[in-house]
């Protein structure tokens, strides 16, 4: 903790200085000098989802002629564990066209993001989002994010047990400030009362950092349970949710050149019965929200709290805050990471329809027209979208009855890629990075489908079918999740790429550096070997990060710690 004022970073300035995040948007918005913000506000809008952006592409040519940054933002809307109502499709896909740049984005948190909203737009736009339910407050910034979970929540009596407590754990840890309404919604100012607070979880400078939660229902580990600050692993008994199995300090962003910054794989620590599971949160968040580096937001995430302090101090810390002991691990195992795509039927007799988006990007292009199918869907469509932390969209609880003209509109709108898609696709994922964002070093979304093709190639050339998991990040921030994956790349500069290889299948550990810097001419020479190697001597059922790690390409790496070394 820093030992006085003075060591604070400016971010926590800003914070405290912000009235719970109005500071002064309101005027900013106003500004007839630039089309962007001032750098505080720039800070606190990331509390209300919006981060400022300038095209990439453009930005060359701009400064050349001494002009602005072409200013836009992206807005960022939290879906509480995927769930959206046709509705709500409905709205955001008007706004896509009437406000934006005719694209949605779903993100990896399960989120759905507006990219190039000019800044006299944000206000319309969140206007009509709240008309049908939906605010961007918690997308970003120092707070709790979106509460992930495994999406089809109708799958079994778990799975809609497990959703009513993605629901609690997001209404606990929503910030309670009236900003984002008086600010976009031109709202009154709510004074509170004298004596109470208008921020009793996170209090006037919220989190040392942003803070990240995901429930996850087991066999599958789609949301990456153990990159998560809280993870939380359902444990059934029969028809029963009994609780989670809960993990600590995940956490996945690293900065090249400075191996004290590390990905981290959270650790277990114990059960904890459902209905105390809420109360489990905010008192963990109330650990980190306290004891987190508030001097280095380079060290600020919780799992450089934990692995400073050790797990003892951060047990007993915990259970002097909730004032009783988590109970003794329960058994479970892990399949995969990914989605399990086409139709699924489900327990209670209802249709889920799981299509693969590739990176997320919703729009209509000259032979896919995505965006259109899916809004003729949502027209007729009687139950909720779902949105899955591997970027995908499940058109959910359809009907018996619905099933044949839902089946017909995926047909007409040639939504039905599925067979085409190869099973390193299907399990592939890329981050946003060129054009809108600013820390991208290398292409990461626009560059993945051409990889995979060649990819495929080679894996059709040596009559490979096994689903090998491969991700890409433009930047060592790992939005894509790289870290988890049996082969990822993350950009160093435009064509150039850190090569990482080892994760595992079902998401239990990290991969390592395997080549560093490297172009794409060399990319295609190592994955050739590495496949060829992997084809002929392979055991039977074993995956590629395990092999890899067998053959001592690289080693294991279950603590973060041992990631650079
Ligand atoms: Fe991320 C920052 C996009 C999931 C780690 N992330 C960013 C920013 C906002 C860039 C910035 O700082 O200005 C990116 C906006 C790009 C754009 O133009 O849209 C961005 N992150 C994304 C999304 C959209 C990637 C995607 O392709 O889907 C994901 C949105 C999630 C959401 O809905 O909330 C996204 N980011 C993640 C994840 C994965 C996850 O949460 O499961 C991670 C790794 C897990 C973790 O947090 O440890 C991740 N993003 C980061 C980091 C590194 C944080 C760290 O601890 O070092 C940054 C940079 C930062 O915070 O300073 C970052
Ligand atoms: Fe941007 Fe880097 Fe995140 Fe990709 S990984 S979206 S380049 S911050």
């Amino acid at each position: 903790m820093p030992k006085d004022d003075k060591d604070l970073s400016k971010n926590e300035h800003y914070k405290s200085d912000s009235h719970y995040l109005r500071g002064t948007i309101t005027t900013n918005l106003e500004d007839p000098i630039t089309l962007g913000v001032n750098d505080v506000n720039k800070e606190l809008l990331k509390f209300h989802g919006i981060y400022l952006q300038d095209n990439r592409d453009d930005r060359g040519r701009r400064l050349k002629k001494k002009l602005e940054p072409n200013w836009s933002f992206m807005v960022r809307i939290p879906f509480p564990g995927g769930v959206c109502t046709p509705e709500q499709w409905l709205a955001l896909d008007e706004l896509a066209h009437k406000l934006s740049n005719g694209a949605l984005r779903l993100t990896t948190r399960q989120a759905v993001q507006y990219h190039e909203i000019l800044r006299d737009n944000l206000r319309p736009l969140m206007r009509r989002l709240d008309a049908v339910g939906l605010c961007s407050m918690n997308g970003c910034g120092d707070i709790t994010r979106n509460i992930m979970s495994s999406p089809l929540s109708d799958l079994s009596p778990i799975h809609q047990q497990a959703y009513a407590y993605v629901d609690a754990i997001y209404q606990a840890t929503l910030a309670k400030t009236n900003a984002w309404r008086e600010v976009w919604l031109e709202e009154e100012h709510k004074a509170t009362p004298p004596g109470v607070s208008e921020e009793p979880l996170y209090g006037t400078t919220y989190m040392p950092r942003k803070f990240k939660i995901a429930i996850v229902i087991p066999p599958e580990n789609d949301v990456d349970v153990f990159s998560q600050d809280i993870g939380l692993i359902a444990i059934a008994n029969g028809d029963t949710l009994e609780g989670f199995n809960v993990s600590v300090g995940g956490g996945l962003g690293i900065t090249y050149g400075e191996p004290e910054t590390y990905p981290q794989i959270g650790k277990l620590i114990g059960f904890c019965p459902a209905d105390s599971v809420v109360e489990l949160c905010l008192a963990i968040i109330a650990i980190q929200r306290d004891h987190g580096d508030r001097s280095n937001r380079k060290h600020a995430r919780m799992k450089y709290t934990i692995d400073d302090r050790g797990l003892d101090w951060f047990k007993q810390e915990l259970q002097e805050r909730v004032g009783w002991d988590l109970q003794p691990l329960k058994e479970f195992s892990f399949t995969m990471t990914g989605d399990r795509l086409g139709w699924q039927k489900t327990q209670n007799n209802s249709w889920h329809y799981t299509w693969l988006v590739e990176n997320g990007r919703i729009k209509d292009t000259e032979n896919k027209p995505l965006m259109t199918g899916i809004r003729e869907i949502a027209k007729v469509h009687q139950g909720e979208f779902r949105f899955t932390p591997n970027q995908n969209l499940i058109i959910a609880n359809v009907a018996e009855t619905d099933k044949a003209a839902i089946e017909e509109l995926i047909q007409q709108y040639a939504l039905d890629h599925l067979q085409k898609h190869s099973l390193v696709r299907r399990n592939a994922m890329a981050c946003v990075a060129f054009p809108t964002c600013p820390q991208a070093m290398g292409e990461a979304e626009r560059y993945l489908p051409s990889l995979l093709d060649k990819v495929e190639e080679i894996m059709q050339s040596l009559d490979l079918k096994e689903e090998i998991k491969i991700r890409m990040s433009g930047c060592p921030n790992g939005c894509s999740r790289p870290y988890m994956a049996e082969i990822a790349f993350t950009g160093r500069a435009i064509g150039k790429y850190n090569m990482y290889l080892g994760g595992d299948f079902e998401g239990f550990r990290l991969n390592k550096l395997y080549k560093e810097n490297i172009g794409e001419k060399e990319i295609f020479t190592e994955l050739r070997t590495l496949l060829k190697h992997y084809k002929n001597d392979k055991k039977d059922q074993e995956h590629f990060g395990d092999f890899v790690v067998r053959q001592g390409y690289v080693s294991m790496v279950k603590d973060g710690r041992d990631f650079h070394g």
